[in-house]
């Protein structure tokens, strides 16, 4: 049965990324549906498949999953060869913990630098909120990277749905230019030497829409 992930613009859709990125790692086959986002069919056309009327979404021939943590659950579970989290069962639960912190959280991060694949990198004047989230999203991945920096260039060690979550907010540290510590800088250039997530910024680079409140 053939996979279709719905997506919308690489140049900014960050959510739309984790799963992109899960299914290029692991080399699963998928057709690519792109949607332009917020212009006038957009919501109309991302209603035909998913309900949330939010991409991504996933169509797995009469089943429709969405939401991006959802996605990644159901295809670790789908390609189970793709051990989504860590074997450990106190490691798999601080994985899980941190997936759902980055799936709900860092709001301020997300509002004040938006994901922009085609910005050049420039640091820019941050409100006092933001700090919080560079330096929360900074320890974990120190933490992590200190705790299986020999098992692995990944959080875990072994790249899994985690990485995925957190992928599109290294663009974002490289982007803006966030300063953080040395093996979360580390951890940022792993990400951004990837060739998927290289590809994905450059397929981004390329799209013609701009999005002025993204800008
Ligand atoms: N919690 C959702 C968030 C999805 C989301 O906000 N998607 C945005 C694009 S990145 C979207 O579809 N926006 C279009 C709209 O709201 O009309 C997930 O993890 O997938």
């Amino acid at each position: 049965m053939s996979l279709s992930l719905v997506i919308g613009n690489k140049n900014y859709s960050s959510w739309s990324f984790r799963p992109w990125f899960y299914l290029k790692h692991h080399g699963i086959e998928f057709d690519e549906i792109r949607i332009p986002l917020y212009q006038e069919e957009s919501k109309a056309k991302i209603l035909q498949y998913s309900p949330s009327g939010k991409v991504p979404v996933l169509l797995d021939g009469e089943l429709r999953i969405w939401d991006s943590l959802a996605i990644l659950e159901y295809l670790a579970e789908r390609f189970p060869q793709t051990q989504g989290w860590p074997d450990d069962f106190a490691e798999r639960a601080l994985a899980r913990s941190l997936a759902a912190e980055m799936h709900a959280g860092f709001t301020a991060l997300r509002t004040y630098c938006g994901m922009n694949c085609r910005r050049p990198p420039a640091a820019k004047h941050l409100p006092e909120g933001v700090q919080p989230d560079i330096d929360r999203i900074g320890e974990i991945w120190q933490q992590c990277r200190r705790r299986h920096g020999k098992d692995g260039p990944w959080l875990f060690g072994r790249f899994g749905i985690i990485d995925a979550m957190f992928a599109p907010v290294a663009f974002r540290f490289h982007s803006y230019q966030l300063v953080t510590n040395p093996e979360a800088q580390a951890y940022v250039q792993t990400l951004l030497n990837d060739p998927d997530a290289q590809a994905w910024i450059e397929a981004g680079k390329h799209e013609s829409e701009v999005i002025s409140a993204f800008e």
